[in-house]
């Protein structure tokens, strides 16, 4: 962290009931190059943060109408000031005090009469920490978010199918309402890739995906890519004869795609093969039987001729 140059652009919020309190902090904050706001006591303080969003919030403790303690711990549960540092500057010094604030979410604690040396490397230092542990956590929700997704066809990939699919089943088992699943294979794309070649296989699959996603309208379906040239859909809360009707549409919108595959046993473009089913779920009961029987349906589904959908 030695060597970070921080940016002038700062805001350091001052809370305290008194006027000369504030003057003189701001005087000091502001010759170390930050911005600076303030706030008469807790309840204004609450007010500011939520406009300004302040880097730091230094906060006195004794105020009439909410005091720091309780500014503090209000602090903590709201969103947009979760990870700003509140730095407690107080005259009290007892140890029930220091306590307090530190329960209440300070991360640091300074006793008056200031040492201003002081105040300067531990704002300084604050603000370095807190800006680190915004971009860290930034970086674990980009991260979180590329583990559920599928490189090639940036739908959501088998992982994040199975760990929807079974939230929603227990949500639907609670609730006793029917959870539909879909499960798609695209027809005999080993032929595809014989003929046109891996990358074209790829580029084929990509457009697949989007045709499919295009056909799940409600923002509670999800389709994933559950392997190779498969994918699933969870379709919550959907009867059989609905499921049924998404079921054709995606489909249709693969064979709409209309890309030539002159190799197919099934078409002369590029089709799929669907299974489909729906279930009101038992509360407590593994929803793998169900995967296994709408895989039977699929089966069925390339028996019986392919492009096509089974119940
Ligand atoms: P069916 O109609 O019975 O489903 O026949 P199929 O040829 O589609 O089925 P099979 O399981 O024999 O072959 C699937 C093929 O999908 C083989 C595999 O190389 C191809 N495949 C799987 N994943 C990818 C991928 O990411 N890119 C490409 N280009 N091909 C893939
Ligand atoms: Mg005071
Ligand atoms: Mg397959
Ligand atoms: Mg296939």
């Amino acid at each position: 962290m030695n060597g970070t140059v921080l940016r002038s652009e700062y805001l350091v919020l001052i809370v305290d009931d008194e006027q000369f309190n504030r003057m003189q902090l701001r005087l000091f904050i502001e010759k170390e190059g930050y911005q600076t706001a303030e706030a008469q006591n807790g309840r204004e303080a609450l007010t500011v943060v939520q406009q300004l969003h302040p880097d730091i919030v230094l906060l006195d403790a004794m105020m009439p109408d909410m005091d720091g303690f309780e500014c503090c711990a209000q602090l903590q549960s709201l969103d947009c000031s979760k990870y700003t540092p509140v730095l407690m500057i107080t005259g009290l010094e007892d140890q029930e005090s220091v306590d307090r604030a530190f329960a209440a979410g300070a991360i640091d604690y300074v006793t008056k009469p200031i040492h201003w040396a002081v105040l300067r490397q531990r704002v300084k230092r604050l603000i370095q920490q807190s800006q680190l542990q915004q971009e860290q956590e930034s970086v674990n929700q980009e991260l979180k978010r590329l583990a559920t997704i599928d490189g090639l066809t940036q739908i959501a990939n088998r992982r994040k199918f199975e760990e929807y699919f079974s939230q929603e089943w227990r949500r639907m088992a609670r609730e006793q309402k029917p959870l539909s699943l879909i499960l798609c294979d695209v027809d005999c794309f080993k032929a595809y890739n014989d003929t046109y070649g891996h990358r074209a296989g790829d580029r084929c699959l990509q457009k697949v995906a989007k045709a499919i996603q295009s056909a799940a309208r409600r923002s509670v379906d999800l389709v994933a890519r559950y392997g190779g040239e498969e994918f699933a859909v969870v379709l919550p809360n959907t009867n059989a004869k609905g499921a049924t009707q998404v079921a054709q549409a995606m489909r249709l919108a693969v064979r709409m795609l209309a890309i030539p595959h002159s190799n197919s046993q099934a078409s002369f473009y590029v089709t799929l093969s669907v299974g489909v089913g729906t279930t009101i779920p038992v509360p407590g009961s593994d929803f793998e039987e169900m995967i296994v029987a709408v895989d039977r349906a699929l089966y069925q589904a390339k028996l019986t001729g392919r492009d096509r959908v089974v119940i």
